[in-house]
């Protein structure tokens, strides 16, 4: 087997900060022993480390240095072509019985897949450094941060994992040297990037994850969906909390009054878009924050549900990042960033496809192949991501260290879906909410390998993250109704809804401002609304809509509910039920039923 991570031989003082705690070290020992490695290095989350780390990554052609003058302290890495993106059907959970997995997810059993994994591994780092990262998801002082450990044989990894996580020593620090405290055991190795050889397995009662045969961020950079989302459900269930795909902003009104919303949308539906909104001109005064892009972990306190974001930076899809569709992230990464498959100009930009610029008449594809704009290719892959670290937002919220978090006023689900959803309706009430969670869907997107464009139910955009059943993560979200005095109030949006011509019929990006307005003014008890079958709905005039070039018909198109398209919804939803076995909570049965009757009243 080709040696595709050769080792690495730090100077004194560059990867020997071993950690303290005994478990840790007895577990190392036991990975070494098994994958073989030349060398082991200790990381520490340090500035040296990092700088010694860019200088072989260079070296070994991993990472490209970029234009000092356009991206500073910026590289470009291309993975693998047959490694782009999640692999659901290589991903795994393995729960002791089929059922704790559920009906959604891959399943293995526990004791075969170790098997399997420990020969794959045997000898995997020979003449390769195995790196140990200490990382930490969640701000220092909250009761919901979790201490991780990855151990990779991908420098790629380290790199980008000190940018998406708390690395290093605090870490260290939270963890001390109780053998007996919780942790997470990540091992990752690129084995030779071989489709036939990659798994992404999750062992929740073992708190481990063991993930080979890729080097893309979403199966590798284990602190975050395998972590934050697969693990972080299992243990936020057993312990009372909320694991969630989900954006966190805050919206702050001219009077000074703010509020923070958590929304779940499907992978590259524009969560990150929607975090770093900037309210168009006629919002005067209004100023909307981000906490996070991607992951919210959400606990009770005093009967109201808060948020932390787990993460500390922005693993984002790039093509369509533009300064018209995002500029808070177009500046994020306008330094200090790693990109991974976009297109490398003549001159050592970065280029994709919706960037501002104009197209290079000459560029780099993905791969390193020649482009020009009569290539029929694209530039970048549709999956080409940033990572860059969430302080270089303009737009960070202030309270995003906070440890105990900030208080949620309202969950927003949506998803992309061309027609029949409406373009915000809201709950009649908490169970309600759980509902449109449980039955939301979108048109699939280039996150994930597999066909684009086609409509699947994503419950909460947790289907391919729910680290067990799928009913019994139904029933948690109800068992936390039940404990909520003050709950957040439960919308759904689709800024996706098109026309009868195939026009998108709401222009989306920074005039969300209007849509979020409105859940704001009902989240006061200012905004207005009708009751409808499937929720509250804003009558135009309940929507802000001042100094916006819209045409009157295309808002009411987009606020309309066709009962056609709403009765195959309706079947849909059952469908979907039927399809997950029976474990779906009575009381969503029940909500169905009650939404079927509102259509015949
Ligand atoms: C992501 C995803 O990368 O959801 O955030 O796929
Ligand atoms: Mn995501």
């Amino acid at each position: 087997m080709k040696n595709i991570a050769p080792a690495i031989f730090p100077p004194n003082g560059i990867g020997d900060t071993e950690p303290t705690n005994q478990a840790v070290l007895d577990w190392v020992q036991e990975i070494g022993k098994l994958t073989k490695p030349e060398n082991i290095f200790w990381c520490d989350g340090s500035e040296r480390e990092s700088e010694f780390l860019i200088s072989e990554s260079l070296k070994q052609n991993v990472l490209i240095k970029l234009n000092e003058k356009k991206v500073s302290r910026s590289y470009l890495h291309r993975s693998n072509p047959n490694d782009v993106a999640r692999v659901e059907k290589f991903t795994f959970i393995c729960t002791p019985t089929k059922n704790e997995a559920g009906p959604t997810n891959n399943w293995s059993e526990p004791a075969e897949t170790y098997a399997k994994l420990q020969g794959l591994l045997n000898g995997a780092m020979r003449g390769r450094t195995m790196f140990v990262v200490p990382y930490m998801m969640g701000p220092p002082d909250s009761p919901l941060t979790k201490v991780g450990f990855e151990i990779t044989d991908s420098k790629y990894v380290v790199l980008n994992m000190r940018i998406m996580t708390r690395m290093g020593k605090a870490a260290l620090d939270r963890l001390g040297t109780d053998p007996t405290a919780e942790w997470n055991r990540g091992v990752h190795s690129l084995l030779d990037v071989d489709p036939d050889r990659r798994l992404i397995c999750h062992f929740p009662q073992d708190n481990t994850i063991i993930s080979v045969g890729s080097g893309y961020g979403g199966n590798v950079l284990l602190s975050k969906k395998c972590l934050a989302l697969r693990i972080g459900s299992y243990l936020a269930r057993k312990q009372g909390w909320m694991a969630e795909h989900m954006l966190i902003l805050g919206v702050e009104s001219p009077e000074g009054k703010k509020h923070y919303v958590a929304a779940a949308f499907p992978s590259a539906c524009g969560k990150t878009n929607f975090a770093m909104l900037i309210p168009p001109a006629y919002f005067k005064g209004w100023k909307v924050t981000t906490i996070g892009d991607d992951i919210a972990w959400m606990q009770i306190r005093n009967g109201q549900l808060y948020a932390v974001n787990p993460e500390n930076g922005y693993f984002g899809v790039v093509p369509g990042t533009s300064y018209q569709s995002n500029p808070n992230a177009m500046k994020s990464i306008a330094h200090d960033t790693i990109y991974t498959n976009a297109a490398l100009t003549d001159d050592g930009d970065v280029w994709w496809e919706g960037k501002d610029d104009a197209r290079p008449m000459h560029a780099l594809d993905w791969r390193g192949n020649d482009w020009s704009p009569a290539s029929k290719e694209k530039a970048a892959h549709p999956n080409s991501r940033f990572t860059t670290p969430m302080r270089n937002n303009p737009a960070l919220d202030l309270d995003v260290e906070k440890g105990e978090g900030v208080p949620i006023s309202a969950i927003i689900f949506g998803g992309r879906r061309s027609d029949t959803v409406p373009l915000v309706y809201q709950a009649f009430d908490w169970n309600h909410g759980v509902y449109l969670g449980a039955t939301m869907a979108s048109e699939t997107t280039a996150a994930a390998a597999g066909a684009v464009g086609q409509v699947r139910r994503d419950p909460m955009a947790m289907l391919p993250f729910c680290g067990y059943n799928i009913g019994d993560y139904f029933q948690h979200w109800i068992d936390i109704g039940k404990r909520l005095i003050n709950p957040p109030l439960i919308f759904n949006v689709n800024w996706f809804r098109k026309g009868v011509n195939g026009q998108f019929l709401w222009p989306g990006f920074g005039e969300n401002m209007r849509v979020l307005k409105w859940i704001i003014d009902r989240c006061e008890e200012t905004g207005g609304a009708l009751k409808s079958p499937i929720g509250w709905l804003p009558s135009p005039h309940d929507l802000d809509l001042a100094e916006l070039d819209i045409d009157h018909k295309c808002v009411a198109e987009i606020l309309g509910i066709d009962h056609e398209e709403w009765q195959k919804e309706i079947a849909a939803h059952g469908k979907f039920f039927d399809s997950l076995g029976g474990v779906v909570p009575e009381e969503l049965q029940k909500k169905r039923e009650q939404l079927a009757s509102r259509f015949r009243e």
